[in-house]
């Protein structure tokens, strides 16, 4: 089994470790996490080695594969400079996937990219690179999902929808057919989303409205 280390060692780590056990491709070997205090700690039994200063040592030690087991907080940022740093060190993305989740024979799902529970992808759907479809997500046939985005558990992506690099859609959120999410937009919990959203604007509510735009990082 290729021996993974899991960054980020939170709540989203638990469930990251548990599919990864349930998948049974990769071995959860070790977590990082930024909180020093957390060092000697272990997440399902995983020990928390150190913070990312950590990973160099972990590769050389043949520890060739990684998955962020972080989840969103305001956005989507930290997970992608997370995923580069651990590709700038020559680590492989693990890929996980759910045994309890539905992929379509034709959809396809990037490196570093976690699918969850009840998750649902439909036909010719295609999967960014370390992207969350979390627990009981929907993504309707020919949907395509950029990098890093992160679906909230319940969400659900109506047919042919994108959905641009590091966007958030929150839990439960829901989105009309052939719309398009630009990238790093901000989905509210809940909202229903019946147009198009320009690139870093942050929406919420039924029917959903812009609450600000242009957001820096
Ligand atoms: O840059 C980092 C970093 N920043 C925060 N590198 C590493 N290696 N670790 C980092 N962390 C650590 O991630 C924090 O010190 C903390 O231990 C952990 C985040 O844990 P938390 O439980 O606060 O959040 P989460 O990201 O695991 O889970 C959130 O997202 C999930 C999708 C929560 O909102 C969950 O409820 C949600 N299901």
């Amino acid at each position: 089994m290729r021996r993974c280390v899991v960054i980020g060692g939170g709540g989203h780590a638990k469930v990251v470790i548990d599919a990864m056990r349930l998948q049974g491709r990769y071995k959860p070997v070790a977590v990082t996490d930024s909180d020093d205090l957390r060092k000697q700690d272990s997440v399902l039994g995983v020990p928390i080695v150190g913070n990312d200063n950590e990973l160099k040592k972990l590769y050389s030690q043949g520890i060739k594969h990684f998955i962020v087991g972080l989840g969103s907080r305001r956005n989507n940022l930290t997970r992608k400079d997370l995923f580069d740093l651990a590709r700038g060190y020559g680590f492989m993305p693990a890929m996980v996937v759910h045994p309890n989740a539905l992929l379509a024979t034709s959809a396809t799902v990037g490196l570093g990219s976690l699918v969850l529970a009840g998750a649902i992808i439909n036909p010719d759907a295609r999967i960014g690179e370390n992207v969350i479809i979390n627990t009981g997500a929907i993504v309707e046939h020919d949907c395509v999902v950029g990098n890093h985005v992160h679906l909230c558990p319940g969400v659900r992506l109506s047919g042919s929808v994108e959905v641009g690099e590091g966007s958030l859609v929150s839990a439960g959120a829901l989105v009309r057919q052939n719309l398009q999410i630009g990238d790093w937009v901000v989905i509210g919990m809940g909202a229903v989303v019946v147009k198009s959203v320009a690139p870093r604007s942050t929406v919420a509510g039924v029917p959903a409205r812009r609450l600000r735009s242009e957001r820096s990082r």
